[in-house]
């Protein structure tokens, strides 16, 4: 099946192709951007909201990955807010000094900084959109926020995220143990089982 991912985020359309390719998916990039606003409370409700806006745009089976880094001691944020967490009231702005990226993770180790309990997860929901139906499924994966960032692969907070049973962080993982255990290949795989039983 072709599947065009609705995202504007390089990392995710990356790990999404990786994932998605040797399952017999054709990863189609958008044409163009869109300015979705994510105006759910839930990873579900983003993902379908950006699944329908560019299925109605351009037509094809279209898929959406909402995701985040859930931090227990924070009461659940960033949450829907990972990607703008450095922008937030809710634990004081972080300057945007470098990447959107850097500055989040600044402020999560700034909050957490004294803190003892470092628990947290990464969760997706992915929707695909075929207009007259739709499907959802969800992935996470456990572990804890270390005191520094160390690591270059992945992006978002990968580099402060240790998985459960590891001692590297996310963005020390090669790519292809990142997806075994990601939210997100998690997700996708789940997606992909659910599809099958539906024979699409
Ligand atoms: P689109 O909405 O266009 O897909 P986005 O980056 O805004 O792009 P989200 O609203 O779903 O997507 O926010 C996801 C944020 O959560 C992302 O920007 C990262 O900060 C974080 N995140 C999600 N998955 C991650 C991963 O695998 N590794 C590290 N950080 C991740």
């Amino acid at each position: 099946m072709k599947v065009l991912v609705a995202t504007t985020n390089p990392g995710k359309l990356r790990e999404i192709e990786r994932i998605l390719s040797p399952l017999g998916y054709k990863v189609v990039k958008p044409p163009e951007k869109l300015e979705v606003k994510e105006t759910g409370r839930t990873f579900l409700e983003n993902a379908y909201l950006k699944a329908k806006a560019y299925h109605e745009r351009f037509g094809l089976p279209t898929l959406a990955d909402d995701s985040g880094l859930v931090v227990d001691s924070l009461g659940g944020y960033p949450g829907v807010f990972s990607s703008r967490f450095y922008s937030l009231e809710f634990g004081g702005k972080e300057e945007l000094k470098g990447s959107a990226d850097e500055a989040n993770v600044r402020k999560l180790l700034r909050l957490l900084q004294c803190e003892e309990d470092r628990r947290a997860k990464f969760v997706a929901f992915v929707v695909l959109y075929l207009g007259e139906k739709g499907f959802f499924a969800e992935g996470e994966c456990r572990g804890e926020i270390v005191e520094s960032p160390r690591g270059s692969g992945g992006f978002g907070y990968d580099p402060v995220f240790r998985p459960e049973g590891y001692d590297r962080t996310m963005a020390e993982l090669p790519p292809e143990e990142k997806d075994r255990i990601s939210h997100r290949g998690r997700a996708l795989r789940n997606l992909a089982g659910l599809l099958e039983s539906c024979d699409l």
